[in-house]
């Protein structure tokens, strides 16, 4: 069993992605983003403290999604695991590093994409969906996060030499076989 991360600002899709690389070769994936909205559904007491951060664009504290990540990874049995939406920050890819040696990264896929694409995509989905966090200011709070939170593990996966660039632009299909050639490359297929 290795993790292959999926990296990228919210709405990249990374979600997407990720469903169609389970539905084709049978991972197991595990978002953070997901796990979290689920516990706030069910109105957990994970949920209840997710809740304040979430709908406000802000990220969970540490302590708690990694409590969280422990808990749904040790039911995991694939050979991967698509890690979507952990690690971001710093620490969080730091404390991925401590797990068991089977949870450890053997590829960072970074889904790169402007900006602009990213409101586009998201006001869709706010009016299709209504998640609480999509709303434009929330959106905003999320972006601004990801810049000066998460865009720093880039850094640290490429000082690993774990970094992969995928181009997030175009149709779900054409982001998806830049995907597959990556992981190709890195004889992960
Ligand atoms: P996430 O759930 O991870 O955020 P997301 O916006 O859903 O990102 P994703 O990239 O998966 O987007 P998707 O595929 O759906 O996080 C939500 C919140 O949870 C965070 O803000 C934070 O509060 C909390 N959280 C999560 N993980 C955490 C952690 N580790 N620590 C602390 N807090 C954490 O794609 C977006 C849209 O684009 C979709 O509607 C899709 O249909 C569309 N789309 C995708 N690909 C497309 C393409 N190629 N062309 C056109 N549209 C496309």
């Amino acid at each position: 069993m290795a993790v292959i991360l999926l990296v990228g600002p919210p709405g990249a899709g990374k979600g997407t992605q990720a469903e169609r690389l389970v539905e084709k070769y049978g991972w197991a994936t595990l978002s953070t983003g997901e796990a979290l909205r689920r516990h706030m559904g069910e109105g957990t007491k994970l949920g209840i403290e997710a809740k304040k951060y979430v709908n406000e664009g802000h990220l969970v504290p540490n302590e708690t999604v990694l409590g969280m990540l422990r808990e749904e990874m040790d039911g995991l049995t694939a050979q991967f695991i698509l890690l979507d939406g952990y690690p971001r920050n710093v620490v969080q890819a730091q404390t991925l590093e401590t797990l068991p040696e089977k949870y450890q990264v053997q590829l960072a896929v970074h889904i790169d994409i402007p900006l602009e694409k990213l409101v586009a995509r998201i006001e869709k989905r706010f009016e299709e969906r209504g998640r609480a966090d999509d709303q434009p200011d929330k959106f905003r709070n999320r972006l601004e996060v990801y810049d000066s939170e998460t865009r720093p593990i880039l850094n640290f996966y490429i000082e690993k030499g774990l970094y992969h660039r995928v181009d997030g632009e175009g149709s779900i299909d054409e982001v998806f076989s830049r995907i597959e050639s990556v992981l190709k490359a890195d004889s992960v297929l």
